[in-house]
């Protein structure tokens, strides 16, 4: 399969999050991209491509567009202040406060458009956020063109970004949207499958009321992990989308078989909808080394995953979300993406 790709992510390079009361350096680093390009291309997986590059127009059809319109202009807008450090939100609109009238000044701006701290926008955040969306829209044309698979190596991650909100490391929501442009391109239903070892809260959230998307998502249980405030069991979908949406939250120590065990379990859900596509929101921070995950996979069930979704049968376009044990997370998404190429074999 092809690997998508821009060296355009090495622009968005945060210096610090808070973890645990300290500013430490960022988890979300360019050489993370640098290891799983390493690792696809020593797998022989395909060849890697540039992106092309699509209009504003395809991130509007998820984003809103005051929120899009507030990542373009958010450096600008940061360094008319005198600022030249990351800009980081501090107040958010929560519970009794006003969610319905957006601020003027970039500080609340910041707090309005997104849902956590761990979103620093640097002088290059721009232009790597929309390079990754270019990424998953370049994939999603491959498999919708034919292609039976294609992998966007995007960075930043995106299934953590709502319609209007930024967190978690994620800005623009890259899976969802490609799902959005397989929908536009003749698709009637797309199914995605997040494993990412985080709630995929953004996507759940844009797809929630919609019968056309199925969104499952295996997770760190929020009762325990972030993001805390989506990601139960019970959260099912609403209307239309009654049915159309499903959580697996497993519990700190999950290892690879009682993960695989669980990934079972949904897979029929998913080959029951008949998805004409499937969208993997592929993160590896499941594996047991990931500095700040509690599942305990290892490379054999990265291997596993990707046959799993194989058996599906159906074109796939894999999108890259998190992973932060940097040395290891070329090799087990080369390990998911080589499992996949066996498995359809
Ligand atoms: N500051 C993805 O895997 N922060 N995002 C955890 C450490 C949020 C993870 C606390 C983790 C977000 C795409
Ligand atoms: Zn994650």
């Amino acid at each position: 399969m092809l690997t998508i790709y821009s060296d355009d992510h090495r622009l968005h390079h945060g210096a610090a999050e808070l973890y645990r009361g300290q500013l430490v350096p960022c988890f979300e680093m360019p050489s993370r991209a640098d290891h799983v390009l390493d690792a696809v291309r020593a797998a022989g997986l395909g060849a890697v491509i540039a992106p092309d590059r699509f209009d504003r127009a395809a991130l509007t059809r998820v984003h809103a567009d005051d929120y899009v319109a507030f990542l373009e202009t958010a450096w600008d807008e940061w360094t008319a202040l005198g600022e030249t450090g990351d800009a980081l939100p501090y107040v958010w609109p929560a519970r009794g406060l006003r969610q319905d009238a957006p601020p003027d000044h970039i500080d609340g701006k910041l707090g309005f458009y997104s849902i956590d701290a761990a979103v620093p926008i640097t002088a290059g955040t721009w232009t790597a956020v929309r390079s990754a969306a270019d990424c998953a829209l370049t994939g999603a044309q491959l498999v919708a063109g034919g292609a039976p698979a294609a992998f966007a190596l995007c960075r930043p991650p995106g299934h953590h970004a709502g319609a209007r909100t930024m967190g978690g490391f994620c800005y623009l929501n890259n899976a969802a949207i490609a799902v959005q442009y397989l929908r536009d391109h003749g698709a009637a239903r797309v199914a995605v499958l997040d494993v990412d070892y985080h709630h995929g809260n953004g996507t759940q959230d844009i797809f929630y009321a919609r019968s056309d998307v199925h969104v499952t998502s295996l997770h760190g249980d929020p009762r325990q992990e972030y993001p805390f405030f989506l990601g139960h069991a019970d959260e099912r979908g609403v209307g239309e989308g009654l049915g159309f949406n499903r959580n697996v939250p497993l519990p700190w120590g999950t290892d690879g078989a009682t993960y695989l065990a669980a990934l079972d379990g949904a897979m029929g859900d998913i080959a029951g909808f008949a998805p004409d596509f499937v969208v993997v929101s592929l993160g590896v921070d499941t594996f047991a080394e990931d500095p700040i995950s509690h599942f305990r996979l290892h490379a054999p069930d990265f291997t596993a995953i990707g046959q799993r979704v194989a058996s599906l049968g159906r074109p796939t376009l894999f999108v890259m979300e998190g992973g932060y044990a940097v040395a290891d997370i070329g090799v087990n998404v080369a390990a998911v993406l080589s499992g996949f190429e066996t498995g359809r074999a």
